[in-house]
This record gives structure tokens, sequence and C-alpha cells, in this order.
């Protein structure tokens, strides 16, 4: 059978996940139920995390599809997918047109040669600009560089949601044909090359309690079997060898056991137990590699400690430190981008892509029962390599940041960026609005989310990208909030909480049962406050009338693990159990904290 593979890529939200839905629906492979997005914590966000495989069946063509992660946190992911695949569906919203994280899949598919296929998504949303979109699309093409040959790219228009897609807006269409001929048209079939040995090469790594790791590649070139011996051969040279236990192709929302798969085919792999991605698997250690797949370098760090607060162990099954040590050796097996330093103790540095990356890793882990506490993210400073331009230099990991906000605003933004090292790349002014695209130190940007949301009143949009590592820009000056510490254990009344309100912003509501150097709250002054939140009001004999008026509570920020990251200082721990979230002082009293600031 013929093969074709796809990757599905887009902004963040712009329909990729139903699209790919739709489209195993239609070719009878998934029910009206099934997603692709099956993992607990995406269905809860309604975002993809991990990228996942699914193939459907169309006129005698077998279209392996990877349905891809939007979220710019997650852009190694695709860069990786779109190196072992032959075309990409650009997916784009027909209402919002191309955004940051568009260019950035088209870029890296442009790049690689690839050709895509336009869908125009959302075509029915009343907003929707379709045509105006196509051509803002075609620009984004040629400011890319798109060769000739991919500027003559097709377009589909698309109601990814409803299964529906045509070549001209003006077409009626009751189904996704439209969009399946064209790929039968446009994509070349995967080449089998089955008569030479056996060439496969995994992009993404998966796992399983029976079968240990796995490994999902493209075969390019041979036969894969199952219960065969191979070869593993890195890019240096170096090989070891190996045995493939299992072997699977995907079908739907399910994998199919199969004993073996051609050439050209996409499949998952189990019984190499230190497999990772872009190795070569081959049959004889003479075969040459397949170029490499890049991993991105982590940009930031934290550190996991075992929950020692005074609440430690009342929501958590998994709280001590080898169960949170064998967990994370577990996520290392499948999460690619991650590092971890295991040579302390008592507390493991963590590395990783942004704050996303790691507060998803947290939030698994808290579903999954367990208690821990991080440290403030720091950036990963570090040294240029020997050689490179950057040799002897200091460098840090930079962002590229795309804002759009009302006009008024810009101002307060390039005051702000500006003041955390942010240096303005472009301005645009879109009809009211004024897109802003600006170069910032991670370290700069780090904290600004929350802030930016308050500026703008929930007005603004701010999308933020690693472009990696650039020389180091010297301090950065931020004006941090203290923080308001509960100097004893209780239950928060809404009295003293109504009186510490004009001090700060809350993180607790009344009757929240707080403890001895929590953090309760910020204030706007700079320095830490020790209040008492559950002071009651002073009684007296005699009820006046009026005194017990009702009390009016601004209602608090609420702590998730993201923000938590972004407002803690550096002397506070986050603590994270199945029920809570908690900010706390690493020193719970006043006293230990003051020694410890004196040394
Ligand atoms: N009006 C309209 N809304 C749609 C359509 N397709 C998707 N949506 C909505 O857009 C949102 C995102 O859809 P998804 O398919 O999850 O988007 P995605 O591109 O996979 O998102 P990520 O994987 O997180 O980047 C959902 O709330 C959908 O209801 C469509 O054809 N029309
Ligand atoms: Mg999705």
């Amino acid at each position: 059978m013929e093969i074709r593979n796809i990757a599905i890529i887009a902004h963040v939200d712009h329909g990729k996940t139903l699209l790919t839905n739709a489209l195993m629906r239609q070719t009878g492979m998934a029910d009206e139920s099934a997603s692709m997005d099956s993992n607990a914590l995406e269905q809860e966000r309604g975002i993809t995390i991990y990228s996942k495989n699914t193939s459907i069946p169309y006129k005698g063509t077998k279209i392996n599809i990877v349905d891809t992660p939007g979220h710019a946190d997650f852009g190694s992911e695709v860069e990786r997918v779109l190196r072992s695949i032959d075309c990409v569906l650009l997916v784009v919203d027909a209402q919002e047109g191309p955004m940051p994280q568009t260019k950035f899949v088209l870029k890296k598919s442009l790049e690689l040669g690839i050709k895509p296929i336009v869908v125009i998504n959302k075509i029915d949303k009343p907003a929707a600009r379709p045509e105006i979109v196509q051509e803002m699309v075609f620009e984004l093409f040629y400011d890319l560089g798109a060769t000739d040959e991919q500027l003559d790219f097709e377009t589909v228009y698309a109601i990814g949601r409803d299964g529906i897609a045509k070549l001209k807006m003006e077409d009626n269409s009751n189904d996704l044909t439209p969009l399946l001929d064209t790929i039968l048209r446009i994509v070349p079939p995967a080449r089998s090359e089955k008569d030479l040995p056996l060439r496969f090469q995994p992009f993404n790594l998966g796992y399983d309690n029976f079968l240990g790791r796995l490994a999902v590649g493209r075969i390019y070139e041979g036969t894969i079997k199952s219960n065969s011996n191979v070869i593993v051969k890195k890019s240096d040279g170096s090989t070891r060898s190996g045995k493939i236990t299992k072997l699977f192709t995907f079908e739907g929302v399910a994998k199919k056991e199969v004993s073996e798969a051609i050439g050209g085919d996409i499949v998952m792999i189990a019984g190499i137990p230190d497999i990772f991605i872009g190795e070569t698997i081959c049959v004889d250690k003479d075969q040459e590699v397949l170029p490499e797949i890049k991993i991105d370098e982590p940009t930031i760090c934290l550190s996991f400690l075992v929950n020692n607060s005074p609440f430690a162990g009342r929501e958590g099954k998994f709280v001590t430190n080898r169960q949170i040590k064998e967990r994370l050796e577990k996520e290392l097996e499948v999460n690619v981008g991650l590092k971890i330093d295991f040579s302390t103790n008592d507390s493991y540095k963590v590395f990783g892509r942004g704050e996303m990356h790691i507060s998803i890793l947290l939030e698994n882990m808290r579903r999954e029962g367990f208690e821990v506490q991080i440290s403030q993210p720091q950036v990963i400073i570090k040294d240029g390599s020997a050689g490179s331009p950057q040799e002897n230099m200091k460098l840090e990991p930079f962002e590229e940041v795309t804002i759009n906000v009302p006009d008024n605003l810009q101002g307060t933004v390039i005051e702000k960026m500006s003041k955390r090292k942010g240096k303005m790349m472009e301005m645009v002014p879109e009809g009211g609005y004024t897109r802003m695209i600006f170069e910032i130190p991670t370290r700069g940007l780090l904290g600004y989310r929350g802030e930016f949301i308050i500026d703008t009143k929930g007005e603004g949009i701010l999308y933020s990208r690693v472009i990696g590592f650039k020389e180091y820009v010297g301090e950065i000056e931020k004006n941090d909030l203290g923080s308001m510490v509960s100097m004893v254990n209780g239950k928060a009344l809404g009295f003293a909480l109504w009186n510490l309100q004009e001090r700060g912003q809350l993180y607790i509501e009344a009757n929240t049962e707080v403890y001895e150097g929590m953090v309760i709250g910020n204030c706007a002054k700079g320095n830490d406050m020790a209040v008492n939140p559950t002071k009651g009001k002073q009684l007296t004999n005699t009820r006046a009338s009026g005194s017990d008026e009702a009390i009016k509570l601004v209602p608090p920020i609420r702590l998730n693990i993201e923000r938590g990251m972004e407002i803690m200082n550096d002397d506070e721990y986050l603590e994270i159990t199945p029920k809570s979230i908690r900010l706390r002082k690493k020193y719970l009293t006043e006293n230990d904290r003051n020694k410890a600031r004196r040394g």
C-alpha cells in the first residue's frame, strides 16, 4: 500500500487536533468521542502537549499523520517531527491569520524544503476573513524566503471541527474529501526502498510499564521486523547491538501490533531500553547514519525537593525522596528536552525548556499523588563553546516576544520591556492595536507575564519563544514585590484578610489554613511583611449597630503552578500537593530568616 507522511502544524489553538479527529472520523478510524488529545491534562487544558501519531486509510493509501502541539514551549518537538515527514498541513485561523508560531513552524518547514498545504480553518467564525488571511499567508511565505515552487502552494478552506473542507470559498461541501484528495495529489508518496538494508530513525520517545522505552520513528529503507537483532548507531559512529521485541503501527487512536513494516512507514518499536532521538537503527555497523536530529538545550533550571512544610504528607500518596527520584528517572525515559542532576541527595536539579515544560511535569506528578517543593526557576548561564564565534563569552537564553496591545498601552509596554533589557525589533500598527516584536533575555521576561496582564487589563496578547543563547546582558533591575508572610499557624479570618488586602494582593481566601512562614500574599512595598491573618475582631461588650456589616474581600490571586513559579522569590519554595499549591519561605520563622540573611 502506498504511504503518505504528513504533520499538522499551526499556532496554538488554530484547530489542528479537531481537524485530525475529523479526518479519523470520516475515514472510519475513530468514533465521535475519540480525540488525539487523549492525555488527562490535555483534555483539562484544551491544548495538545505531546505530539501524537495516527494513520488513516484513503483510496487505498495509508496516510500517516502527526498532530503536533502549537504552544511555543514545545516548538522543538515540532521541529523534530518535521524532519521525518514529507509534507505539512499548515493550519491558519481564518480570523486571526498568521501568528508567531505560524511563522516559526512555517519557517522550519520551508528550510527543510517542504512544500506545505495551507488550510485556512474556522471559516465558520462570524469575523472570519478567509481571503485576506490567505493573502497574509502568501506574504508570510514570501517574507520567509519560500522558493517559487513553495509559493505555489495549495489552499484548502475548512471548518475542521465539523469536518468540512473546500477548495474555493463558494464551493459547497459537507465533508473533508477536498482536503483528502489534495493530500493525495500533493504529498509525495513515501519511498519504500524495501530492497535496501534497514535504516530507521526515532523522532519521539514513549514509555510503557511492561515494554519499557518505546521509540516512534520513520523507516527510511528496508524492512523492520519484530524479534530481530539490530545495530544502533550514533552520529559519532559508535554502535551497540539491540533487539526489537515488539513493533506497532498507528491506526486511528489505537496502536496495532505487527510483525514487520516496510520503508516509508512510521512505526513504534519496543526492546531497546536506551534508544534515543536521532539515532540510526540498522543491521550492519558499516551502514551510514541518517542525518542527526538536534535536541534543543534546556534554558531554565530549578530544584525539586521533598515537601517539608508543616502540612507535608497531608494530601499526597508519594512524598519521599526515593519516590520523587524514581518518578523523575521515569520522566527522563520520555521527556526529551529534560535533564536532571541527581548528584545531591535530597534535592534534584531539573533543567527544562521553559516554565510550561516544567509545570506540566509537576502537574502530572500532583495528579499521580505526589507532593514536592520547588525552588525559584533560574535561567541557565553558560560559556560559549570553544572555537565558536561566542568563545569566551558568557551566554544566557533569549526569547522573541510578540506583543499585541491597544495603541494607548504601547508606551507602558515599551518602557517595561526596555527596563528588562528587551530590544524592539519591529513595530506595526494593526487597526487600533500595535504589534511589537522584542528580543529579550529570558531572565528579563521571567515574572513579566503577570504584570502584563494587569497593565493591559487582559486586553493584550503576549507570545514568547526561546531563540537561543546570546551574550549575557548584565544586571537586570526588577522591582520585585515583597511577600506577606504569616507569623502564626491557624485559620485565616475574613476580618484579618480584609485589613491586609490594603497592603497588597492576597493569594488565599478566608478559612484557608495557614502556617508560620507561609506566604499569603504580596505587598506593594518591596520588603517582606510578617502578618497575622488569623486575627479576629476585638470583642466589645456592647454590640454597636452596623458594626457587623458584611466584609467585602477582593477575590484573591489563585496560585497555580505556573503563576507560583512566576511570582515566587528566591528565598521561597512552591509547595505542590495533589490538592494545594502554597508558597512558603524556605525558613519558616522570622528569626531563622534574619539569621540566614545575616549569613
Ligand atoms: N469556530 C470554529 N472553532 C474551531 C474549529 N476547529 C477548532 N475550533 C476551536 O478551536 C479550539 C482549539 O481547537 P484544537 O483543535 O484543540 O486546536 P489545536 O490547534 O489542536 O490546539 P493546540 O494543539 O493546543 O495548539 C477549540 O476550542 C475548538 O472548539 C472550527 O472549525 N471552527
Ligand atoms: Mg492540538
